[in-house]
């Protein structure tokens, strides 16, 4: 049993130390140190000697079991150690070739297009703020001298939310029109006023220049002596700024109830390059090579007598223009659908 164990340890340290690479190593572990292997076979063999004789054979298989073990260890570290040192030739690299750029992608068209009208305003003096996706009734419309019941009401094409009404602001809706953030802001009572309500709106349209969700820019500006000559200064200024020098807008009388007199704000197309016609056909998207971004107008004495502000004293202009709209008309866009904007259609949003 002696010489036995003697021959295993020499052959097995031969082996572990001959062993090439990490495979080789571990087949001879297996053979050597494994469960079912040439130790284990003659540690049975001790298990089985007379009782007298197997304190001193069990002393010296622990031995030699030892020494094994130690070998496969040395091996092992040494393998480690030559691998290690190997990468330096095997696996180099040039710190200095230009890497592979991950793939990158950018804001939506219309996360931009918001960004964009934020810092052209904030640039003359404008502070942004943005107000509820759901609004009470009396905010969209009471307020903004819309009685109940008044047809005003219906160019509005409002979602009505399955809430209870309050008692003194009636009805929950989706915010229909930035409008009523002219309200909050008017109530908060701070004047002068300079706001630009960047917001979400919602109506009951979907067709080539709707969505039923869409976003508005709402300026209001409220201070002593305020015109319409100020009014057109600033959207002057924001199409010059927008859309380049070449882009031509007009102001076209209208109606609203909140403000007096009303205007709605064309420019020409960009579609259409203002020609109103495109492939002999009239324009897909303005029909007339005029397209309306907003309304606008001074605001009404009896919205400000609504929120508290004394018309005698001050005075001001606001106007609601949609985002989408607006930079569908940035030249060289081209979008001749405006859903296209919410369809998430990769290939149609990373043409931009
Ligand atoms: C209004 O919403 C008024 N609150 C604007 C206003 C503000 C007038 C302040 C006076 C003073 P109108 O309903 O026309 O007006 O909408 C304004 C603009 O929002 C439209 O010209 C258009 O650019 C955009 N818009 C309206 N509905 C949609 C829609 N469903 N999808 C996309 N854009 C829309």
């Amino acid at each position: 049993m002696k010489d036995k164990l003697e021959q295993l340890k020499i052959e097995a340290t031969a082996a572990f130390a001959a062993a090439k690479d990490a495979a080789e190593l571990e087949a001879a572990e297996i053979k050597y140190l494994g469960r079912k292997g040439m130790m284990a076979a003659l540690m049975q063999g001790v298990a089985g000697l007379p009782p007298n004789e197997r304190p001193m054979m069990g002393k010296f298989a622990n031995e030699v079991k030892a020494v094994i073990d130690r070998a496969l260890a040395d091996r092992r570290a040494a393998l480690e150690a030559e691998k290690r040192g190997a990468i330096a030739t095997t696996e180099w690299m040039d710190l200095t070739v230009p890497g592979t750029r991950p793939p990158q992608g950018h804001v939506h068209i219309v996360t931009d297009a918001i960004a964009a009208v934020t810092g052209i305003f904030e640039k003359i003096g404008f502070t942004r703020v943005r107000y509820p996706e759901v609004e009470w009734d009396w905010y969209a419309f009471e307020a903004l001298n819309m009685p109940k019941d008044h047809p005003a009401r219906d160019e509005w094409e409002t979602f009505f939310m399955d809430a209870p009404e309050d008692a003194k602001w009636g009805k929950m809706v989706l915010t229909p029109h930035t409008s009523s953030g002219q309200v909050r802001e008017l109530k908060k009572g701070k004047l002068p006023i300079r706001m630009i309500n960047i917001s979400k709106t919602y109506r009951r349209q979907s067709d080539v220049t709707h969505v039923p969700m869409f976003h508005q820019f709402e300026g209001l500006m409220i201070d002593k002596d305020v015109s319409v000559t100020h009014l057109k200064g600033v959207l002057d200024h924001f199409a010059k700024e927008f859309f380049g020098a070449g882009r031509r807008t007009r102001l076209r009388p209208f109606h609203f109830r909140f403000t007096e007199p009303s205007f709605e704000i064309d420019i020409s197309c960009d579609l259409c390059g203002g020609t109103g016609m495109q492939g002999g056909n009239k324009c897909r998207v303005c029909k007339e090579g005029w397209l309306e971004l907003g309304g606008a107008g001074m605001v009404h004495p009896n919205v400000l007598t609504a929120c508290g502000v004394d018309p005698e004293k001050w005075s001001g202009f606001a106007f609601g223009w949609g985002v989408e709209r607006t930079m569908m008309m940035r030249e060289g866009v081209k979008i001749d659908d405006i859903r296209h904007l919410y369809k998430n259609d990769f290939r149609f949003l990373t043409q931009f």
